[in-house]
């Protein structure tokens, strides 16, 4: 099958990665059968074609230089989970996390940071907007969101991809105010979307959500998800938190928090 960015050979022969069980000649056969062939035809995203139908009009947000990069990045929201698996997880450098990559997809896997960072990066400088009226700019480094659903295989019913947090942001402290993001699969194919470990050339810092981040450039903020702990397929949103796909938007943002 066609793939952009990194293919599933990559992903397998990048560590201990298992696909579903599936051999590497074994996903060579099946991408080779006519109907599996079909299932990726129908399934939004997975071929260059059909992804290239679903960028058409999709702008990149603007990029800069390094002399652009601003000498202060505030971290805002939360700084420092309190989840006493995150805070473990953070006294290792974060060598035993996992990301779960995970829903409506034909093979869930999980992957350590060192699988991700051996994947192909993109480096992007962008300009974030926090709906508070301050802006930053930027460099990220991460993997394409694009690459990871491709390796997972979206089932034709998956819609959204909902970003799962470790940290809880309101008064609870006890997971019912856990922070999660969501985008459509125009975003979360879009070539800058990216889940980020590195900021200004540098591992992402707690406070700026390590190990992971996500960086949907086109939108405000709070959609950048920080301390992304698991990625999931969904078809619907309703049933997730507070059902509006995502945690400032339960609170009365705006899901599609476009710039
Ligand atoms: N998990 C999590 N992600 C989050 C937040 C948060 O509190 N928790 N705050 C959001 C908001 S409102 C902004 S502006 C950015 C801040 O990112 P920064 O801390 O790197 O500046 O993260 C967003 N992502
Ligand atoms: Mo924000």
């Amino acid at each position: 099958m066609t793939l952009t960015g990194f293919s599933r050979r990559r992903l397998i022969t990048s560590g201990t990665l298992a696909l579903g069980g599936l051999s590497l000649a074994g996903c060579d056969r099946l991408s080779r059968a006519p109907d599996f062939q079909d299932f990726i035809g129908r399934a939004q995203g997975l071929t260059l074609g059909s992804q290239r139908l679903l960028l058409s009009g999709q702008p990149l947000a603007r990029e800069y230089a390094r002399k652009d990069l601003s000498p202060v990045f505030k971290p805002n929201g939360s700084v420092s989970p309190s989840d006493p698996a995150y805070q473990a997880a953070a006294e290792t450098g974060f060598t035993g996390w996992r990301l779960q990559v995970d829903g409506l997809v034909r093979r869930p896997f999980s992957l350590s940071l060192a699988q991700l960072k051996a994947l192909p990066a993109r480096t992007q400088i962008t300009r974030h907007d926090c709906v508070e009226g301050w802006s930053a700019i930027g460099q990220w480094t991460g993997v394409q969101l694009g690459g990871l659903l491709r390796a997972a295989g979206l089932l034709p019913n998956a819609r959204y991809v909902v970003f799962h947090c470790a940290d809880d942001l309101g008064p609870a402290r006890d997971g019912s105010d856990r922070y999660y993001e969501s985008v459509d699969l125009f975003d979360a194919f879009h070539p800058q979307t990216i889940l980020a470990y590195a900021m200004n050339g540098q591992p992402l810092a707690v406070a700026h959500g390590a190990p992971l981040r996500l960086r949907v450039e086109r939108q405000l903020g709070y959609k950048q998800a920080k301390y992304v702990m698991r990625v999931e397929a969904v078809e619907r949103l309703d049933n997730i938190g507070g059902g509006k796909g995502g945690y400032w938007e339960d609170r009365g943002y705006e899901w599609y928090a476009g710039i």
